[in-house]
C-alpha cells in the first residue's frame, strides 16, 4: 500500500524547513528522537530531535565541505578524529584519502550508527568495512579530555546543533582539548551552523575558536535541507591558516570524485563571508 506523503518540517522561530515524504522509522534512543524518512526529492533522510541531519541525495554538500578543506591541507594524515558523524558520511570522505592510517569515529549514540547502516547504507559506504575505521560508542567530550596531547593530525566535529547530546561540543573547555590534542601542522574543523538561521550561535562559535586557536576562518556553502539552506564550517590551525591552501596533489586526486568540493569552490567559499558577519567579527 502506498504511504501517505506529507510535509516533514524542522521548525524554528516562525519558519519551517521541510521535505515532502513519509516516516519509515522513529524511536527514542535515550539520547534523542531519531527519525528516518523517505523523501520525494532527496532519498532517505535522518532527523535528530526533529532537526535535519542528512539525506542520501544531498549529503555530499555537507560532508565534502567538512572533510576536504582539512584533509587536503593538514601536514600529515596519519590519525584522524571524528566526533559525532554516526551516519558515516564524514568517515567515508576521510577514508578516500589514501594517506589516512586510522580514523577514530566517536559517536555517543549507537542507534544513530545502527539505523544509518540499516536505512542509509550509501552514506557510510565502504567506510564501515574499512579496517582503518575504529568506531567508538563514547562521549566525545570525555574522549577529547582523555586523549593525549598532539595525538591527532585532524580533528573534525560532525555534530548536531548545540543542544541535547551535542551541547558540550561547542564550549571553551571542549575547544581547548581539541587544540591540545591536535598536532602542530594539524587542522581542526567543525560545522558552525547557519549565518542566517542561527546567526548568534554562528558568531559565538567563530569568536570562541579564534580565542583558542592561533588561526581560524569560516567557510560558507549550501545544504538545501538545513535551516535557510545557507551553512558554514569553521577551520582552525596552530601554524598558519594552512586550511586555505590545499596541497595540489591531494586536491587533484580527491576532487575528481567530488560533487561540490574543489580548490576553486573552496577559495570562493572562504572568501564569501557576508558583510554583516565580517562587521560583527571585527
Ligand atoms: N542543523 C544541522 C546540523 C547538522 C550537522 N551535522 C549533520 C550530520 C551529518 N553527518
Amino acid at each position: 500500500m502506498k504511504q501517505t506523503e506529507s510535509w516533514i518540517d524542522e521548525c524554528h522561530q516562525g519558519v519551517r524547513y521541510g521535505l515532502k515524504g513519509h516516516t519509515i522509522h522513529e524511536e527514542n534512543s535515550g539520547f534523542q528522537q531519531i527519525t528516518i524518512i523517505e523523501s520525494q526529492r532527496y532519498g532517505k533522510g535522518l532527523l535528530l530531535d526533529g532537526c535535519w541531519m542528512t539525506a542520501e541525495l544531498q549529503e555530499k554538500q555537507y560532508h565534502e565541505c567538512l572533510v576536504h578543506p582539512a584533509l587536503c591541507s593538514a601536514a600529515e594524515l596519519k590519525k584522524i578524529l571524528i566526533i559525532g558523524g554516526g551516519d558515516g558520511g564524514t568517515a567515508r570522505e576521510c577514508l578516500r584519502h589514501k594517506e589516512v592510517q586510522q580514523v577514530d569515529l566517536v559517536e555517543i549514540d549507537s542507534r544513530v550508527v545502527e539505523l544509518s547502516k540499516e536505512y542509509l547504507p550509501q552514506i557510510g559506504g565502504n567506510a564501515w568495512e574499512d579496517p582503518r575505521l575504529k568506531l567508538n560508542i563514547n562521549d566525545g567530550v570525555e574522549w577529547v579530555a582523555k586523549s593525549t596531547k598532539s595525538s591527532y593530525d585532524v580533528v573534525l566535529v560532525d555534530s548536531s546543533d548545540p543542544s541535547g547530546p551535542s551541547e558540550g561540543l561547542f564550549n571553551e573547555s571542549f575547544f581547548k582539548h581539541c587544540h591540545r590534542i591536535l598536532r602542530s601542522g594539524g587542522v581542526f574543523g567543525i560545522q558552525s551552523e547557519s549565518p542566517e538561521s542561527f546567526h548568534q550561535i554562528h558568531i559565538d562559535i567563530i569568536r570562541l575558536i579564534r580565542e583558542i586557536f592561533e588561526y581560524a576562518d569560516p567557510l560558507y556553502g549550501h545544504v538545501p535541507m538545513y535551516p535557510s539552506g545557507w551553512w558554514s564550517w569553521t577551520f582552525a590551525a596552530k601554524d598558519g591558516s594552512r586550511y586555505l591552501n590545499p596541497y595540489p596533489n591531494r586536491a587533484k586526486e580527491i576532487s575528481k570524485e567530488c560533487e561540490i568540493w574543489s580548490t576553486r569552490w573552496q577559495k570562493g567559499a572562504f572568501e564569501s563571508m557576508p558583510a554583516f558577519i565580517e562587521r560583527e567579527l571585527n
